[in-house]
């Protein structure tokens, strides 16, 4: 299939959901222009990166999630789509009719229907502000960590699975996902060009990492990844680009160019994960669980004994 990661310049505070939306649906667009079968938008697609903001009134961090998807404000993106015969993927911040908070994304098939969700798991940052940051990184204040575990769909010929941004740091994640016979991962993200924490830290290394990231998820998997950024200066915050498309080797077939609303397309064939799977990375035949227990049975670290 025919795949565009959907790249996002940046997103003011300011801007409204239609202006958004307007801005998506030309890349929809362009993507039938270019006879794509999907397109992966990114991580809080419809709004600036909020986290890094220090909120205090309910109303103003209302204002930055859905109540319902599609909204009035997002239907003409779901109706552009299904006219055009093209599955997404899409981020936003969901407040459930509980009043539960998730960082969420959707997987919408060709015909608009809702097929798949995928609420984050790995929530990084801090829940109060904190005056030793250069900014602030607030996922934790605004979301409560996903509840649905990393599943996968049949969808477009294949199965196809979901993490968001700082879910794609964690090993942990691709392999949930590759148990499940992934081969196609979709992720969106929202990266600071610079660590909050660490000035020496800026956009090459935070390259390096995003892509070493991705490359090595694709390839211990051997599964395709497809990842969407939302880049550029937002609210007068740099944030990185590097859209890309990896493919089952674990090597990048597509890269962003800019850091504003782009395409990045590739041909993915899924049938090309089936060679990894059935090899070096054949997990029936070479895992040992045996000796895995402490990924699931600790959370942090347990040194050994002092001698
Ligand atoms: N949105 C998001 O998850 N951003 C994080 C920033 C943390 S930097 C290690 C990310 O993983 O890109």
């Amino acid at each position: 299939m025919r795949v565009a990661a959907a790249q996002s310049g940046p997103i003011q505070k300011a801007d409204s959901r239609q202006a958004v939306v307007r801005r998506m649906i030309d890349l929809l667009d362009r993507a039938k222009a270019q006879r794509c079968d999907l397109v992966v938008f990114t991580e809080l697609a419809l709004t600036t990166f909020f986290p890094r903001w220090h909120m205090t009134d309910p109303a103003e961090v209302d204002a930055c999630f859905e109540r319902e998807m599609p909204s009035a404000a997002t239907r003409p993106l779901f109706e552009r789509a299904r006219e055009h015969g093209i599955a997404f993927h899409l981020g936003y911040a969901e407040l459930t009719p509980e009043g539960r908070r998730f960082n969420t994304a959707i997987l919408v098939d060709r015909g608009g229907r809702t097929i798949g969700k995928y609420r984050k798991v790995h929530l990084p940052g801090h829940a109060e502000f904190d005056p030793a940051r250069s900014f602030q990184h607030l996922e934790k204040r605004y979301f409560e960590p996903g509840d649905l575990g990393f599943p996968v769909w049949r969808a477009m010929g294949g199965i196809l699975g979901m993490c968001i941004c700082n879910d794609r740091r964690w090993p942990e994640t691709w392999r949930v996902l590759g148990l499940q016979g992934v081969e196609m991962v979709v992720l969106g993200y929202n990266t600071p060009s610079v660590n909050s924490q660490k000035p020496g830290e800026g956009p090459q290394q935070r390259m390096f990492q995003h892509r070493l990231s991705l490359q090595a998820g694709a390839y211990q998997n051997s599964t395709w990844v497809v990842a969407a950024a939302k880049c550029g200066v937002e609210d007068g915050h740099p944030l990185m680009g590097g859209s890309m498309i990896v493919n089952p080797d674990g090597e990048v077939v597509a890269e962003a160019a800019t850091l504003d609303d782009e395409l990045v397309v590739a041909d993915c064939d899924l049938d090309a994960t089936a060679f990894g799977k059935q090899t070096v990375f054949d997990f029936a035949r070479h895992r040992r669980v045996e000796h895995y227990g402490r990924i699931t049975g600790q959370t942090g670290v347990i040194l050994p004994p002092e001698e």
